[in-house]
């Protein structure tokens, strides 16, 4: 008797173990479901998914959207022994957006794409960088102000067929933006692109390197483009 009710409690005890195995691993993915949803560079597939995932915005107001390559930190700030934990926060009006933390780094790789909407070409876009502690309130690492004037006014040329490479503008460093050098706004298959070295205000040294990139929704108001033949416009009319 006491051998068959110690079976049947293994029995019991194994189901529940499977039961709770399965409830998380339902939640895991769940919660990956959720994140993935609520991640602005998924926003960024095609197709059916792109589109219904735009619905909710305010696409009468939308004139594209930026996508912003984080792609590395040069000569961050110390903010621990010897090194720091670099993120970085890029924000605009009410959007915020975090790369990953890179560990003891100062010299970190993120190659990561962070998009905004952008619906007032005036909102300032800010990025900060921060160094992750565990215990304590995140370190700032200074920050920098991404100046996207001189790239719209490049994008409404409306220039297009370009050769791979073609330099379409220059913009030079100077007192009224972060840039730490020449940045090049090129024309690349198709894809107006601007590389940037950010120059990091109110810390002691630090650059990030982005580069940034217009991409247009089809059925949102868009930019006002001079050529009425760019693709951007193509694709307005197609709608
Ligand atoms: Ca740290």
């Amino acid at each position: 008797m006491g051998r068959a009710s110690t079976a049947v409690d293994h029995k019991g005890l194994s189901n529940m173990r499977l039961l709770l195995f399965i409830i998380f691993v339902g939640q895991r993915i769940f919660l990956k479901h959720m994140k993935d949803a609520l991640q602005p560079e998924s926003v960024l597939g095609s197709g059916r998914l792109f589109i219904d995932s735009l619905s909710f915005l305010d696409m009468e107001n939308l004139l594209g959207l930026l996508r912003i390559r984080v792609k590395r930190g040069i000569n961050l700030a110390v903010r621990d022994l010897g090194t720091s934990d670099p993120y970085v926060v890029i924000t605009m009006g009410n959007q915020k957006l975090k790369t990953r933390v890179v560990k003891r780094n100062c010299n970190p790789e993120w190659n990561e794409e962070l998009t905004l909407s952008i619906t007032d070409l005036n909102v300032p876009i800010n990025l900060t960088v921060f160094d992750k502690d565990r215990f304590t309130v995140d370190d700032k690492m200074g920050e920098a102000e991404i100046d996207i004037r001189p790239y719209i006014a490049s994008l409404k040329m409306g220039l297009q067929n370009l050769p791979k490479g073609c330099v379409v503008s220059r913009v030079q460093p100077g007192p009224n933006n972060c840039l730490a050098d020449e940045s090049c706004i090129v024309w690349d298959d198709g894809k107006i692109l601007q590389d940037m070295v950010l120059r990091l205000r109110n810390v002691e040294s630090g650059e990030v390197v982005v580069q940034i990139e217009w991409i247009h929704v089809p059925g949102c108001r868009g930019l006002e483009i001079e050529d009425r033949e760019a693709p951007w416009n193509r694709a307005k009319r197609l709608d």
